[in-house]
């Protein structure tokens, strides 16, 4: 029967990349802009390194652009890396102006291809911690969490986490509950100074963490930047560069 044989195609083709991703260099929690950036310049170096996303579409805050028009504004110090991915762009003024979906799924074409494997549908639930360090991921379906079933999950090896969850920090919030680790809140809006804060502040929180885009201005108290998106280009590159420097020392 032909639809067993499909059946068993994806059973295969799942788990192998499963099982195969059970110890990484990089675990990134959310596929929003700014992981998805890292992951792609992350995997251009070779980093065995997958994303973790709640929801089954990658792409975070992009899709919706700003109150669901649907393009989202860059600067113009970005053209660089979007002429590098290939993605199509105008100018409005001062400002690059890209399609949401067009650059949704570019940044997510892209990481793949280089060989990030990104896990749709899976929420990070937990960390592992292992000497005071964080080591790892803990990791459950999405709609497990959604629906509260009771539902034990599984742990996935990492050298380095990174928080790209965005506004809530998720990650950041499970050491914060526990008391070993503070974070201050985000402020309201300022798009200027917002987008230098995040790229400045971007980095390790706890020995181990790292965190990206929106989630730093949680964790340190930036302010929020609504739909212009070169701060969480940068964020990504920024991950991206000081695990390298990490790794090549190692
Ligand atoms: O919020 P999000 O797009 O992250 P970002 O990279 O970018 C922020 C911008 O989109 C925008 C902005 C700046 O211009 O203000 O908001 O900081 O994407 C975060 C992703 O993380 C997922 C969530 O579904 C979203 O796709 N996520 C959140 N918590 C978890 C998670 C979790 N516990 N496990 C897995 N994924």
């Amino acid at each position: 029967m032909k639809d067993i044989l499909i059946s068993k195609a994806i059973l295969e083709s799942f788990f192998n990349k499963l099982r195969d991703s059970l110890e990484l260099d990089v675990a990134i929690v959310g596929a929003g802009p700014s992981g998805l950036v890292a992951s792609y310049e992350l995997a251009k170096k070779k980093v065995k390194i997958a994303i973790f996303e709640e929801r089954n579409t990658p792409g975070g805050g992009i899709w919706g652009g700003g109150i669901m028009f649907n393009e989202v504004v860059l600067e113009k110090e970005l053209e660089d890396f979007l002429k590098e991915l290939d993605i199509k762009y105008k100018y409005v003024e001062d400002y690059i102006v890209v399609d949401s979906t067009h650059f949704a799924s570019a940044l997510i074409y892209h990481t793949t291809t280089w060989g990030t494997r990104i896990f749709n549908s899976i929420s990070v639930e937990d960390i592992a911690m292992q000497n005071n360090r964080v080591c790892g991921v803990v990791i459950n379906w999405g709609p497990v969490k959604k629906l509260g079933l009771h539902v034990d999950p599984i742990t996935i090896k990492a050298s380095y986490v990174v928080d790209g969850t965005g506004h809530p920090a998720n990650v950041v919030s499970l050491l914060v509950k526990r008391g070993l680790l503070e974070k201050k809140t985000e402020f309201p809006m300022n798009a200027e100074e917002a987008e230098k804060f995040v790229v400045e502040k971007t980095g390790e929180v706890f020995p181990g963490l790292l965190v990206s885009g929106m989630a730093v201005c949680e964790v340190y108290g930036g302010p929020r930047m609504g739909p212009i998106f070169g701060g969480m280009v940068l964020s990504g590159r920024r991950i991206a560069e000081i695990i390298t420097e990490r790794v090549n020392k190692r």
